[in-house]
């Protein structure tokens, strides 16, 4: 899978994908990030890419130009699957979209700043809008990194059997039930029996249960849709 980004601020994305699973899945290939500075597609000397809202009001508006001259030209490599601008407005992101994202080939992602972007290239060349949560970042940025991450972890051979998706928390509309690791008594607060003792159909068990306890307990939303 490739995923472009587009942004006013690269730097902001130069770590997160250099790190543990991502930098794993990029160095086998699977996995490969460009991240673009939009100030390439600049409309002057003065590297200008955003500009006063008409209507009057605070706050800058990333300008069209920059964006579909940037898109146009990144797209002469290939048409994009989806165009996907992070923006607290968009479609709250969660483990379906990033499962159904997990499986295109060629995504851009588009950075939002200062008040936003020109509602026409919402319109002209947005397939999709995401938010990862109801809150209000600076920028698109941090968003994109999330987005990224979820969606490459889950890419084929990225993760092996140890790190498998299959168990994460969300992938059945349950969170993940508690883990533990040595001592097996940590001052003096012990390890569930069960684990111990380690038969594979009652661990399976426990941790079910413990999963659906959870999730009743922290999510109950999470249960309700289920059929
Ligand atoms: Cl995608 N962008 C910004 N600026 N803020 C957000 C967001 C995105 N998602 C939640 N808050």
């Amino acid at each position: 899978m490739k995923i472009d980004i587009l942004t006013v601020v690269p730097d902001l994305l130069e770590s997160p994908f250099s790190h543990s699973i991502l930098k794993r899945a990029r160095e086998k290939g699977l996995l490969t990030i460009n991240v673009y500075n939009l100030r390439k597609w600049a409309i002057n000397k003065h590297m200008q890419v955003d500009d006063y809202q008409f209507g009057g009001g605070a706050g800058m508006v990333m300008m069209p130009e920059p964006l579909a001259n940037a898109i146009d030209e990144l797209q002469q490599a290939g048409k994009y699957d989806e165009i996907i601008f992070l923006t607290p407005d968009g479609a709250t992101f969660n483990q379906k979209t990033a499962n159904i994202l997990s499986m295109k080939e060629n995504l851009l992602l588009i950075c939002g700043h200062y008040k936003g972007i020109d509602e026409r290239i919402r319109q002209q060349y947005v397939t999709k809008e995401i938010s990862i949560g109801d809150y209000v970042l600076s920028g698109g940025e941090l968003a994109a990194a999330v987005v990224v991450d979820a969606i490459g972890r889950l890419l084929p051979g990225v993760l092996n059997d140890e790190t498998s998706a299959l168990f994460d928390s969300f992938q059945d509309n349950l969170l993940a039930p508690p883990v533990y690791t040595r001592p097996a008594d940590f001052r003096g607060s012990k390890v569930p029996e069960i684990l111990i003792q380690g038969d594979p159909k009652k661990v399976a068990e426990w941790r079910h249960e413990q999963s659906v306890q959870r999730t009743q307990d922290r999510r109950p939303d999470l249960l309700e849709g289920q059929e």
